[in-house]
């Protein structure tokens, strides 16, 4: 190491891994005995509206290449990794009958996972709703609650002597605002009090999946997935500090502070009763969300959200929108991700992890999702792998603020990137590449890019050195 060098070192047993999703990963094989879910729904009826047309049956084939895949998590040094249960792939209605095939499936793949000695940390549900039950309401109607919290007690059930550290939900806020405020997810509307009902019910089945995973083991750790970053005001002015405090109640708070303090803000509560927007609330509901809180937190951090005050005020009586609190603001001259547009600012972990220890109990947690999306990426092959030299960058860099962090006694335990092979994204399908891993679309290759032996690197040293000359 030269003088000009830097050690990362990070605590005795941190977690060096990758996250993906089942309906992001999987792929549809026919005889699978797989459901419809949302995202199939909305394929067969809209294909224009995702990048290329290409739709969620055609996601990484993990489905059927599970058993090498998994092998490519040693090479790529991985000790933990997430994936999804697909709601759909196990009850293809939503409830009744289970698949059996599904089963069959996800215990092998918790089995190989553990056999190579990663840890599997499993989550429930990630946007994906078995369309049976969006037929239904989706989560506008409170009986979804219960399916779900049937759903995660036969997860237990059947997977608890293989997995014992569940996720109940991935950034919940990202379906009630895109499905419900924004048009930009089915069910596509914009419908304020519909999404307040939508979050308020997906906590309360997030609790009651607590809840029942404790009951059935309490060795086990149970958390949630939220997107979180603190909302930085352009200005110190009151109004932007106003609109900076108002956007977090609604962008982070909403989940955060029910599922680690057991209980909402007073302020965010008292906006939704002033625009009427408050679903029916019952104190045995309440009591359980105050019973229930997460054993740990995941954290998914991909860029800052900027606010300033609202251009025009409006008033009070005006029906609610987000507008009418905050606006995004475009700060001039921040860092971007030429290849994504999202900014980049990794201070951002840093601040996270100062929330997380003075707001919220130094509760233990994981970077659940980090990384850089790069549209093109294959312009970057040389000697047939992708040096994707900007990504370790992107990681070190982010990584060099988590030590800091951890230094300044943040809880935290565990960095996951995002992603572990390229995969299927939503309306973006495969347009932003992520992987530590690339995939050939046309014939499912898999080939291990720069940052994928890189990441091996960190994992074995536990750390990393930066900033040589
Ligand atoms: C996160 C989601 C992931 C993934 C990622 C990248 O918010 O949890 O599922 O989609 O974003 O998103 P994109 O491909 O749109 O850049």
């Amino acid at each position: 190491m030269s003088k000009f060098e830097t050690c990362y070192q990070f605590p005795e047993g941190f977690l060096w891994g990758t996250s993906t999703s089942g309906p992001q990963s999987e792929g549809t094989v026919s005889g699978d005995g797989k459901g419809m879910n949302n995202w199939d729904y909305w394929y067969s009826i809209a294909p224009e509206k995702f990048h290329d047309r290409i739709g969620p049956e055609r996601t990484s084939s993990f489905y059927q290449n599970y058993k090498e895949d998994i092998e490519l998590l040693k090479e790529t040094g991985q000790n933990v990794f997430r994936p999804s249960i697909q709601w759909s792939r196990l009850f293809p209605e939503g409830v009744g009958d289970i698949n059996p095939k599904a089963v069959a499936f996800y215990r092998d793949v918790f089995k190989r996972i553990k056999a190579t000695g990663v840890k599997p940390i499993v989550n429930l549900y990630h946007f994906d709703l078995p369309y049976a039950l969006q037929e239904k309401g989706g989560w506008e109607n409170k009986e979804i609650v219960f399916a779900y919290e049937h759903y995660a007690k036969t997860c237990f059930e059947l997977f608890g002597d293989l997995v014992d550290t569940w996720i109940t939900f991935n950034e919940p806020i990202v379906p009630v605002e895109c499905g419900y405020m924004n048009d930009l997810h089915y069910p596509c509307k914009v419908d304020p009090k519909a999404a307040v009902a939508v979050a308020y019910h997906t906590q309360l089945a997030s609790s009651l999946a607590v809840k029942a995973c404790h009951k059935l083991n309490k060795h086990h750790k149970i958390s949630i997935v939220l997107n979180l970053t603190p909302a930085y005001p352009r200005s110190h002015s009151e109004e932007d500090l106003k609109a900076a405090r108002i956007a977090e109640l609604f962008q982070m708070k909403s989940f955060l502070d029910p599922s680690v303090l057991g209980k909402y803000p007073e302020e965010l509560v008292d906006i939704i009763k002033k625009h009427q927007l408050m679903p029916e609330v019952l104190d045995e509901e309440l009591e359980i969300i105050a019973n229930n809180t997460i054993d740990f937190l995941g954290v998914n951090y991909y860029q800052p959200m900027r606010v300033q005050a609202p251009k025009s005020l409006r008033s009070d009586k005006e029906s609610f929108d987000f507008d009418t609190y905050f606006e995004a603001y475009d700060m001039p001259g921040k860092k971007i991700n030429p290849h994504r547009g999202w900014e980049i600012y990794e201070q951002g972990i840093y601040d996270i992890a100062m929330l997380i220890k003075e707001h919220y109990g130094n509760i233990e947690w994981l970077v659940t999702e980090n990384g850089m999306g790069v549209e093109g990426e294959e312009k970057f092959i040389e000697n047939g792998i992708i040096q994707d030299d900007y990504r370790i960058e992107f990681i070190q860099n982010h990584l060099i603020e988590l030590h800091k962090a951890l230094e300044a006694g943040a809880n935290c335990k565990g960095y996951m990137l995002w992603t572990f092979i390229d995969c299927w994204s939503w309306l973006n399908a495969y347009k932003n590449r992520y992987g530590l891993v690339a995939l050939d679309l046309e014939t499912q290759e898999r080939t291990i890019k720069k940052s994928g032996y890189w990441f091996k690197e960190l994992a074995q040293n536990n750390g990393f050195t930066k900033g040589g000359k």
